[in-house]
């Protein structure tokens, strides 16, 4: 069999360089600050570390508007400062991984500048996605857009640009035009640049909604859902007509030609369990992994804003689905957090007093990191990080969030209502500044963060937490060195039980010499649970309680309780 790709016992890091660690005092993070922090990840063992943008933008987007794909933007340093830090991560025996955004560029890219101004007939005119108005329609006026797709940050999906009388296509911000992707100069532009960063020595590449870059070329109107202001058009662009050709394209022209191993996970919402097996089966040689988003839709309506409690039995059937879904041929990445999701700890735990925080922090932690995958450890939630308050809209920063408050409260919605729906799953939670001491602004920056550090960091902090053995952070440490240590959690079967019961997540991991049982209590109450034959007696492995004692059974585990037990 060929020999088991390194990322398969690998655990990646994700940093969010604007709230990681400011090293010149401005209030944003930077690259000189990640490298001086390296030494918080070897303590970790994380694997590998996955950079949010940190290339030229005009931060509309929070660098997911990127204008310039071969510089590092002068906010977080320079080319040098970054090949520092490349080599610094090397030194420690860890990859580095970058974040690649070219679904669409930021509307301030020369390629996009070339393609307005040129007009209809222009030099690069075809690199982006221009129609003209809706017919019989004055141009510019609401209803007049070439279709009635809505953007995934409020507002409809097209711009109109005055002076050639077109629209021109962004899923996203107004300031993030698609490239079109039908183009083969557009293709042969983003792989010779991913090329760039390859020979720079960078190992891999987390690619942004790379499933949404193939589009109908009919580009038609999309279902009003009954919630919806605009057409959905997610059947026209979510693993569009010619996305395997493409993504088979980047492996060929840009993967393929490097012979070190790299990592390449395609961040994909709305892919079915179908599609990720064509994405991540190695055969056909494509990606490594994918991110998807069925286990963070479980706990809202049709706006992500309109919350909804999770039912822990549709959590173990959707992540069960994926894990028999990807058994025998593709990969699952595993992940609660990252910069567009809450913080999973006042999602699905309870962060409402320190006790609780970190036992559901780590019960949270230890049954994803025993399912079958790679696991993401997104920065902060290594220490229990949890939502920060937000005490008005001016504490927001968001684009997604910012243009929803706005959407709403001009159709009359209550500002409270508005707010809640923010505080509970606005990306702003997941992107207050990375708590590392008690002092003032957490130890982030010596000068104002761009975003207010959450008051809870004079107790949920790195320091104080790698001198508790007992702290959240300890607890991820143990989890990654399982990780390393024991060959089941890599290719072991998973075998999900109790899918019926609402307050127990129990699973297994087995492969022909080893067996481990994963018991978690999701609820803060005390939960019976009747153990499978066998399991009495045997060795603890883990747990994130300090006197776990035997199994019994039936066995009560305490409030959030996990533990893992092995046998033989
Ligand atoms: O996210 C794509 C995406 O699907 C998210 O917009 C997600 O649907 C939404 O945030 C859930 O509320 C990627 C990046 O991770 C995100 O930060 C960018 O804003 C987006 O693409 C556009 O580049």
């Amino acid at each position: 069999p060929a020999p088991t790709p390194w990322w398969k016992n690998a655990v990646v890091y994700q940093i969010y360089p604007r709230s990681f660690a400011d090293s010149d005092g401005d209030g944003v993070g930077d690259l000189r600050g990640i490298t001086d922090r390296l030494d918080h990840l070897v303590r970790l063992g994380v694997d590998v570390l996955w950079l949010s943008p940190v290339y030229p933008s005009p931060h509309d987007d929070n660098g997911y508007d990127i204008s310039d794909y071969q510089d590092i933007d002068p906010l977080f340093g320079t080319l040098a400062d970054f090949d520092r830090l490349l080599a610094a991560v090397h030194a420690r025996g860890m990859r580095l991984v970058m974040d690649l955004v070219v679904n669409h560029t930021s509307d301030e890219h020369p390629w996009f500048t070339d393609s307005r101004d040129g007009g209809p007939g222009g030099p690069r005119r075809d690199w982006y996605i221009w129609r003209k108005p809706r017919p019989g329609m004055e141009p510019g006026t609401p209803g007049a857009e070439p279709n009635n797709w809505g953007s995934f940050f409020s507002g409809p999906a097209w711009t109109f640009d005055e002076a050639s009388g077109e629209y021109y296509l962004h899923l996203f911000s107004r300031k993030q035009p698609d490239l079109n992707w039908d183009n083969p100069e557009v293709r042969r532009a983003v792989h010779a640049m991913m090329r760039w960063w390859l020979e720079r020595g960078v190992d891999g590449f987390r690619m942004d909604v790379v499933n949404l870059i193939s589009k109908d070329p009919a580009l038609p109107d999309g279902i009003v859902h009954e919630s919806g202001r605009h057409g959905d058009g997610s059947p026209s662009f979510v693993c569009g007509p010619r996305v395997h050709e493409y993504v088979a394209e980047l492996h060929r022209e840009v993967f393929a030609r490097h012979p070190r191993t790299l990592l390449t996970v395609g961040e994909m919402p709305g892919v079915t369990i179908e599609e990720a097996r064509l994405f991540t089966d190695p055969a056909r040689r494509e990606l490594d992994m994918v991110f998807q988003f069925e286990h963070v839709a479980l706990d809202h309506g049709p706006s992500k804003f309109d919350a909804r409690p999770l039912k822990l039995t549709d959590l173990k059937a959707s992540l069960g689905r994926w894990q028999a879904g990807l058994a025998d041929a593709g990969w699952n990445s595993l992940y609660w957090n990252n910069h567009d999701q809450p913080r999973i700890v006042s999602r699905f735990g309870d962060d409402s007093d320190p006790v609780a925080r970190a036992r559901s922090a780590t019960m949270l932690a230890t049954v994803l990191h025993l399912h079958r995958g790679t696991p993401y450890v997104y920065q902060g939630e290594e220490l229990g990080m949890a939502n920060a308050p937000f005490a008005s809209i001016d504490d927001f920063r968001d684009i997604e969030s910012l243009n929803h408050y706005r959407e709403q409260r001009a159709l009359g919605v209550d500002e409270e209502r508005i707010l809640a729906g923010l505080r509970a799953r606005g990306r702003d939670n997941a992107r207050t500044p990375m708590q590392w001491d008690a002092t003032e602004h957490a130890g982030f920056t010596t000068g104002t963060p761009w975003i207010p550090v959450n008051p809870d960091h004079t107790h949920v902090n790195a320091e104080a937490q790698l001198a508790d053995p007992g702290s959240v952070f300890h607890h991820y440490r143990r989890l990654i060195d399982l990780r390393h240590t024991e060959p089941v959690l890599t290719d072991g079967d998973f075998r999900m039980l109790l899918p019926d019961d609402e307050r127990v997540y129990a699973f297994t991991r087995a492969d022909a010499t080893t067996e481990l049982l994963v018991l978690a209590n999701f609820t803060g109450e005390p939960a019976i649970v009747d153990l499978p034959d066998g399991w009495q007696d045997t060795g603890l492995l883990l747990a994130n309680v300090p006197d776990p004692g035997p199994l019994t059974s039936p066995h009560t585990l305490r409030p959030w309780e996990a533990r893992v037990h092995r046998r033989p």
